[in-house]
């Protein structure tokens, strides 16, 4: 992984589309208890908050209403030190990051998780189709610079574990070169 230096020390993660299954939260929770940085769930702000716009039929969820997230989150996002969990990126100010990490899942493997989660017939299919596609790299890469945009592999808890190595490595390194 590359050692990137940038002034504010925020990361985020994305999973793809419908929030599930690559491991975001399981890596955020685990990074943010070995580093001094703070997990922030944008879907359980949301939820708590209710910051939300409508209701999607089609998905059976709400719509997060974006505007009102930024507005709520832009304070804390301004002091730095935050892992960002969410599952969509385009609508997050560039500002606030210093790195973008997109977990990747085989689909097979993907398959079984979201069924474990009770994903069924659309809803399990668009999901599936959407890591075919790497909709959710190519969002990330169309969204911020290139250089800060990385893919993880998370499809075993080696790979989950290899991945926090990586990461923990980064953000000692940044902090040392940036004075956090
Ligand atoms: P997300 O936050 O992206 O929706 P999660 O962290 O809740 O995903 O993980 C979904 C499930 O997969 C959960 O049961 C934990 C498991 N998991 C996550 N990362 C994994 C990995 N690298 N290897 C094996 N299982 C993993």
């Amino acid at each position: 992984l590359p050692v990137i230096l940038g002034r504010k020390g925020w990361i985020k993660f994305e999973g793809r589309e419908g929030t599930p299954g690559t491991g975001k939260s399981t890596l955020a929770c685990e990074l943010a208890q070995k580093t001094n940085l703070k997990y922030v769930n944008i879907g359980e702000i949301a939820k708590e908050q209710e910051l939300y716009e409508g209701w999607d039929d089609t998905y059976q969820c709400p719509v997060l209403d974006e505007d009102r997230v930024i507005d709520e989150l832009d304070d804390v996002m301004k002091d730095g030190g935050n892992i960002v969990d969410y599952h969509s990126c385009e609508f997050f100010p560039e500002r606030w990051f210093d790195i973008v990490f997109v977990l990747r899942t085989d689909n097979t493997i993907l398959y079984e998780r979201l069924e474990n989660r009770g994903y069924s017939g659309k809803k399990l299919e668009d999901n599936i189709q959407c890591e075919i596609f790497q909709t959710i790299l190519e969002e990330a890469r169309d969204s911020y610079k290139h250089e800060i945009v990385h893919e993880l592999m998370s499809n075993t808890p080696e790979e989950l574990e290899d991945n926090l190595e990586k990461i923990s490595t980064w953000i000692q390194q940044y902090s040392m070169h940036s004075g956090l």
